[in-house]
């Protein structure tokens, strides 16, 4: 068995960005593309020497091959053992708690998420820490550094590991495990929720649909819905991973699970309808008729989460992103618990999960999740809400909306502006940064600013400061418009402008959402000077 030390150079751009290394599939399948940012994460680690990690992806062109690489990088690398998923596969989640169980030193994880796949689309690669959770920026900092200054790196010469067949097997002083990547990820469900009552709901008549997009939730939706849980069989649809996704954008939100959405407004609509993307952390929950934002799901599910048996103490705390509405905020102060604001990004969320500061985390981009993993979990929120289905029994609608009448509303939209010229889009944000003193007072639109403000992050728990996390634009009658830079794009510069309008329960929660959010949605795209700087006002994509 050989183990080659390769000469390399540093290639430009290998800075991780808000969820790892995300990058077109072809420039990630340049020669030594892939292997500088693997030796450099295994510099930034300190050496893989003696450690075990985990190793899997979402199914999409290219994991397979990347994953044979990293196998062969950590064996040359001086790891001890590396667990990888049946076929390479593993969702965000499952990788998560497979770090945790098996007390690892960390995974990678093969993703670009919810960006399509293919040869002529994304490929990604996260690297996970020994919690379990997304790498801090201190460390993604020092990833970025070793890319820099990289002259060589290490690769073992091996044949390619059988990943189709369970069981463990011995390469150049490499043990690899291959698991089922589906059975102690269920077994973990099964600990958090009242299985007996969910299948109960199911047979007593419950009607749902699971749209897996063609993504890596597939295997585990089809066991866990289906299988353990007697959901009507077909519950599941498109459950088998794709390489493309089916050449669709493995995204789910209103926009891209479509045909989800068509048929939850329709007369034929199930009792519930849910989908996640490709690699299984987010999720998308739609009640008959209704749409289920995830700022106000994220709410939702901390005010009725000690329902579920995993849940029943209470919780310690809620966390969400900056961006994300404060619906979750009237919760946690009705409970009498701390609600943490935090910058975009589940690795800000670690510290507050490890320290037992919150219990719940949630982003406006459809990603909720709890202290039983450090990622954010589609099926386990789409879990948490059947539990709750099943002990209140009622329909979606109805809870939503109560929940409205009881805390008030937030309504609430997020705008993408996609592909905009990367010096476009930092002119319209350095507009806006040049200004922030003087906007107090002044009006856009008719509209009055009464605040705004760079998001800076100090993480309560080691001191860390995160500066640059998105302006913040505060409005009269409570409006607030959020702007920022997307940090996992691979195509120039995607601007997200989200708008939120709180309406307490006398003011009427029910309107349009649209309706409501147009006067905020004017005085920003004036204020910001959207058809100036990117010469149009109208978004690619509305969530
Ligand atoms: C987006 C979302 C963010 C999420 C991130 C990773 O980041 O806004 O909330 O954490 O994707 O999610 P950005 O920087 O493009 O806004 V995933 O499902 O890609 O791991
Ligand atoms: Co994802």
């Amino acid at each position: 068995m050989t183990h080659d030390t390769v000469q390399t150079a540093p290639i430009d751009g290998q800075k991780p960005g808000t969820s790892g290394l995300r990058k077109k599939t072809r420039v990630f399948m340049q020669e030594h593309y892939l292997e500088n940012f693997v030796q450099s994460v295994f510099e930034a680690i300190g050496g893989g020497q003696g450690k075990t990690f985990v190793v899997g992806g979402d199914g999409r062109y290219f994991n397979a091959q990347a994953i044979q690489t990293i196998l062969k990088m950590a064996a040359a690398n001086g790891a001890a053992k590396v667990i990888v998923g049946q076929d390479g596969i593993l969702s965000t989640p499952a990788a998560s708690h497979l770090i945790r169980l098996n007390k690892t030193d960390g995974g990678f994880i093969l993703s670009a998420s919810h960006n399509p796949g293919g040869i002529d689309e994304d490929f990604g690669v996260k690297f996970n820490a020994a919690n379990g959770g997304p790498a801090p920026e201190g460390l993604t900092g020092k990833m970025f550094e070793a890319t820099k200054t990289i002259s060589e790196y290490r690769i073992a010469r091996f044949e390619d590991v059988d990943l189709g067949s369970i069981g463990t097997s011995e390469r150049g002083g490499l043990t690899v495990e291959v698991v089922d990547p589906v059975a102690d990820y269920a077994a973990l469900m099964e600990s958090l929720f009242d299985f007996d009552a969910i299948r109960t709901m199911f047979q007593s008549g419950f009607t749902m649909r699971f749209d897996a997009m063609h993504a890596v939730t597939g295997p585990y939706a089809k066991d866990i819905l289906e299988g353990r849980l007697g959901a009507a069989s077909g519950t599941v649809a498109n459950g088998d991973p794709s390489e493309d996704f089916g050449g669709g954008h493995p995204d789910p939100n209103p926009i891209w699970a479509k045909p989800l959405m068509d048929l939850m407004m329709s007369d034929d609509a199930p009792d519930l309808g849910a989908a996640s993307d490709g690699d299984g952390d987010r999720n998308m929950i739609v009640g008959r008729g209704i749409y289920v934002t995830p700022s106000d799901s994220l709410a939702l599910l901390a005010a009725n989460a000690t329902l579920a048996p995993g849940y029943k103490n209470g919780l310690a705390g809620v966390a969400r992103s900056m961006p994300t509405s404060g619906a979750a905020d009237r919760v946690a102060e009705k409970l009498g618990i701390d609600c943490f604001e935090t910058p975009t990004g589940w690795k800000f969320f670690g510290n507050l999960l490890d320290a037992g500061k919150a219990t719940l985390c949630g982003e406006e981009s459809a990603g909720t999740g709890s202290d039983h993993v450090r990622e954010k979990d589609g099926l386990w929120a789409v879990l948490l809400w059947l539990n709750i289905l099943a002990e209140r029994k009622q329909p979606v609608q109805e809870i939503v909306e109560e929940h409205w009448r009881t805390y008030g509303r937030n309504y609430y939209t997020r705008h993408d502006f996609e592909a905009v010229p990367v010096e476009k889009a930092g002119a319209l944000m350095d507009g806006i940064v040049a200004r922030l003193g003087d906007l107090e007072g002044q009006s856009f639109a008719g509209l009055a600013v009464t605040g705004a403000d760079e998001f800076s992050y100090t993480d309560p728990v080691d001191g860390s400061v995160s500066t640059n996390q998105g302006l913040r634009i505060w409005f009269e009658g409570g409006g607030r418009a959020v702007l920022r830079l997307s940090g996992t794009g691979t195509e120039g510069a995607t601007i997200r402008l989200y708008l939120e309008q709180y309406r307490a329960p006398q003011e009427g929660t029910t309107d349009p959402a649209a309706e409501v959010l147009e006067p905020l949605r004017q005085a920003v795209l004036e204020l910001a000077g959207f058809e100036k700087h990117v010469g149009r006002v109208e978004p690619d994509v509305i969530t």
